[in-house]
């Protein structure tokens, strides 16, 4: 505590280019900060995205990393909600309690650090990691690449295997959250998830959770649908096997529309199925999904006049600190599958590889 720490971590030099591990210095947490002993992390399609270069906002060079499962080191000044030794999961999105957002309790949306999370920057407008000489940037507030790093946690659980339930700190929470929290469906409910990645997949479990009638389970690779029907899905559809759009396909499914549709893939053409193969009425259509940046949604204003809801959902709704530590305790109940989304492991030195497993077998 109070020291520099010299750790590995895989550095990000520039956009387009493979992650370089070296030895970094970890400087003290400041003020209201934690610093963090990094254990696993999951690799995740929006680290792929701004490793791409595609993301305007990447700053280089930076520690990448979002998903992850640690103990605090050691904390900064006026930190009294963690202590050293505490299970956390870094969490991209805080909850202070104080800021409008978390005080008008109608969202998850935290903006304590938002402005200088998003420039890759502590609040303070520093960075806490040097390499060769160079200031590394932070990312979505967690940098999880490192062996250390600094942030705001969730504390949970220290029976919850960390290589496990690191996958809770964003994609598995967000599939789950988006069904039980932002949607909120009522038991019996009719259910589309398109995508069936690791968010789509999860939001399946939460659908099956919430006791839905129907679970159809949509994605052009099929191989998913082994995945989706153990997770509880009823229905298994490829667009690529009908010639007609996949709105009125599953129209005519489900006499009318579906209750709820999940878009889990980030595609604009599919947001707009979402929202169209929605019961007239009451559907209602959550965008998941994260689009490049730049792109728009459209659909016949007259979809929303006829009573068809649109809406998103970041992280699923879920308030980080008070609500993920009740998640983790899901999965120690076997109310939550966790286990299945770990396809594979590898070690910090190998992490250009996780990159190339997760683009291979399109995770
Ligand atoms: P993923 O790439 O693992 O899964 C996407 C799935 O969609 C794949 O199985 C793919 O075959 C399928 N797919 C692609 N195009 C399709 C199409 N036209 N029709 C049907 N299926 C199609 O991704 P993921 O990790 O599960 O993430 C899904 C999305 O959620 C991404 O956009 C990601 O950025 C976003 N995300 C959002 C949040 C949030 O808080 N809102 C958090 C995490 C991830
Ligand atoms: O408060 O303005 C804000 C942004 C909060 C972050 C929302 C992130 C949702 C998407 C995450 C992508 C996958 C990690
Ligand atoms: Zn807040």
């Amino acid at each position: 505590a109070g020291k520099i720490i010299k750790c590995k971590a895989a550095v990000a030099w520039g956009p387009n280019q493979p992650l370089s591990i070296e030895e970094v210095e970890v400087l003290p947490p400041k003020k209201g900060e934690i610093r963090i002993q990094i254990l696993a992390s999951g690799v995740c399609h929006t680290d792929a995205y701004t490793l791409s270069g595609k993301d305007s906002e990447g700053k280089w060079p930076a520690i990448l990393g979002h998903e992850g499962g640690g103990i605090v080191e050691s904390i900064g000044e006026g930190v009294t909600s963690v202590k050293p030794g505490d299970h956390v999961i870094p969490l991209y999105i805080p909850e202070c309690h104080q800021c409008k957002f978390c005080k008008s309790g109608k969202t998850n949306l935290c903006s304590v650090v938002r402005d200088t999370q998003g420039r890759g920057l502590m609040p303070d407008e520093t960075t806490r990691f040097i390499c060769k000489g160079h200031n590394v940037h932070h990312y979505m507030g967690c940098s999880t690449f490192s062996q250390y790093t600094e942030i705001s946690a969730a504390k949970i659980n220290p029976i919850a295997p960390l290589d496990k339930v690191c996958l809770l700190g964003c994609g598995i929470t967000t599939g789950y959250g988006a069904v039980t929290k932002t949607a909120d469906i009522q038991p019996g409910s009719t259910v589309a998830v398109f995508g069936c990645g690791g968010v789509g997949l999860s939001a399946i479990q939460g659908a099956k959770a919430r006791n839905a009638s129907r679970i159809i389970a949509i994605d052009i690779n099929p191989g998913k649908f082994e995945y989706a029907k153990k997770l509880g899905a009823t229905d298994f559809v490829n667009p690529k096997d009908y010639d007609k759009p996949i709105q009125q396909v599953l129209i005519e499914m489900t006499d009318g529309g579906l209750d709820y549709t999940f878009e889990a893939i980030g595609n604009t053409t599919v947001m707009r199925a979402a929202l169209e193969s929605c019961h007239k009425g009451w559907g209602q259509a959550i965008i998941i999904g994260v689009a490049s940046a730049g792109e728009e949604i459209s659909t016949r204003p007259f979809q929303l006049v006829t009573g068809r809801v649109w809406k998103g959902s970041a992280f699923g709704g879920v308030k980080g600190r008070s609500e993920l530590p009740g998640i983790v305790e899901d999965y120690l109940n076997k109310k939550l599958e966790v286990d299945m989304f770990v396809t594979h492991k590898f070690k910090l030195e190998e992490i250009n590889k996780a990159f190339d497993a997760m683009h291979s077998e399109d995770w």
